[in-house]
């Protein structure tokens, strides 16, 4: 019974390349975001950029990033003891799903304010709102991952704001299983890998002087992973698996002019360049971890939360899928976890002071416990790491 649901389900599953465009799939009111919406959150992304420019062309940018300190670790409570100040977070993507869920969780404890770094505002303020967070406990600030110009406006708007950086959470991310064509960000790098991947990469690198800075407790730099992403599972056995090669289309900049869109050099595949962007993120944790946390004493960690099965994530995959695969996850593999249950380990990640080893990729058995979870032999090769790091560096303009 067990294994015809299985097959039913993996037949469901399994996109043959052919039916990719008849399977697409585009629900644009899917949280009850009108085009209108989009038009404003544009409008006020191309006020900033232009504030940009003309601070850039005036040099006032650095002048005003250098002023930026951590406040006091310690403040008087009404009752005149001193007490711990609240946490800042950044969590990008926390405009749905595991982020929003996170933002939900450390908001609650009353100990965090949250930074949600999202690309659409008015999306964003709905759903803090109904998801209950108390006004005080959030500012959302405009980050679009797709835009290298959009991560440097963010990084200039977040320091202009004084406030101090205790933890960073790269959440954000794209899937597009059903794509027939690359689609690109604005600097021409495929859609999944600049953002999932370059996007957080020039964020993590800009902001990582504001993490150093921070005097909180424990400051950590956390980049989400996924099983799927890791070969040595189940879940990262299911075609197309995650593979970068020698990283050729990655040095050519994926722009499938004169060069692939695909890491390894291949053929364009939406959801192996999800994949392969999460091997990137994990990648791109221990190399963080390698190069800066003795100096530096950061926490730098991955996790995979569970399968969150709800999730936007798979808003453009065909719609017998996202019927199906909540309950596959649920009563045939068992890796479900609600998005409830998701924010709390993330959240856990950012704030338990249990969880402060670094180089570290998290995971949660059956009876929700952590435990240091091994990675696949690719998302651990110490030197693909650091040949990833090198050529991101070169892509996002920093070398
Ligand atoms: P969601 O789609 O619900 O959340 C993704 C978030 O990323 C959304 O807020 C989305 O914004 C945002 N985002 C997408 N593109 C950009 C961009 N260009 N700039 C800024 N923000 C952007 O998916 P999940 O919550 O499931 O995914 C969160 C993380 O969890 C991802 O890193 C994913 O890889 C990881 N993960 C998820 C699993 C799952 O089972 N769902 C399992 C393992 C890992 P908007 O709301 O505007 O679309
Ligand atoms: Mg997978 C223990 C088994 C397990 C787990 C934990 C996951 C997680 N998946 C498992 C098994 C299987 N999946 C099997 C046996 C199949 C074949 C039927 C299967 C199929 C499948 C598909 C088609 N699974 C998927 C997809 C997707 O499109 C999802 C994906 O790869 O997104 C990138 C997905 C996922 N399975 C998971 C998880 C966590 C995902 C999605 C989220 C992610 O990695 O970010």
């Amino acid at each position: 019974m067990a294994l015809q649901a299985a097959s039913l389900v993996s037949s469901a599953f399994s996109i043959p390349k052919e039916g990719k465009s008849s399977a697409s799939f585009k629900d644009s009111s899917l949280f009850g975001v009108s085009l209108s919406d989009h038009a404003k959150a544009d409008f006020s992304s191309s006020v900033l950029r232009c504030k940009r420019e003309f601070n850039q062309r005036n040099g006032a940018v650095r002048a005003q990033t250098t002023a930026t300190t951590s406040p006091a670790v310690n403040v008087a409570s009404p009752s005149g003891k001193k007490t711990l100040r609240k946490g800042s977070v950044v969590i990008t993507g926390a405009s749905s799903g595991l982020g929003l869920a996170t933002a939900k969780a450390l908001a609650e404890t009353g100990k965090w304010h949250v930074i949600m770094a999202c690309r659409d505002f008015l999306k964003a303020e709905r759903a803090a709102k109904s998801a209950g967070i108390d006004k005080e406990n959030y500012t959302i600030m405009h980050l679009d991952l797709a835009s290298l110009d959009s991560v440097r406006q963010f990084v200039d708007t977040f320091k202009q704001s004084g406030r101090p950086l205790d933890v960073l959470v790269c959440n954000a991310a794209v899937y597009q299983p059903t794509a027939k064509e690359p689609t690109y960000t604005a600097e021409g790098f495929e859609l999944s890998v600049g953002t999932n991947h370059l996007g957080h990469f020039l964020l993590s690198r800009l902001l990582l002087d504001d993490l150093n800075k921070s005097n909180y407790p424990s400051k950590r730099l956390i980049i989400v992973g996924s099983i799927t992403g890791n070969t040595n599972t189940l879940a990262g056995n299911v075609p197309p698996k995650a593979n970068l090669g020698d990283l050729r289309g990655l040095a050519g900049g994926l722009n499938g002019l004169n060069t692939s869109s695909m890491i390894d050099g291949g053929d364009f595949d939406g959801a192996k360049a999800y994949k392969d962007s999460k091997v990137c993120n994990m990648l791109t944790m221990q190399e963080f971890h390698r190069r800066y946390h003795e100096e530096t004493g950061i926490t730098f960690a991955s996790l995979y939360p569970g399968c969150i099965a709800t999730t936007g994530l798979f808003r453009e995959h065909i719609p017998l899928f996202r019927l199906l695969f909540p309950p596959f996850q649920k009563y045939i593999t068992k890796g479900y976890v609600s998005e409830d249950e998701a924010g709390k380990r993330l959240a856990q990640v950012v704030s338990e002071p249990s969880l402060t080893k670094s180089g570290v990729y998290w995971s949660w058995n059956k009876d929700s416990a952590s435990f240091e979870n091994q990675l696949s032999q690719e998302a651990s090769d110490v030197q693909k790491a650091r040949k990833v790091w090198e050529i991101s560096e070169k892509l996002v303009g920093l070398t």
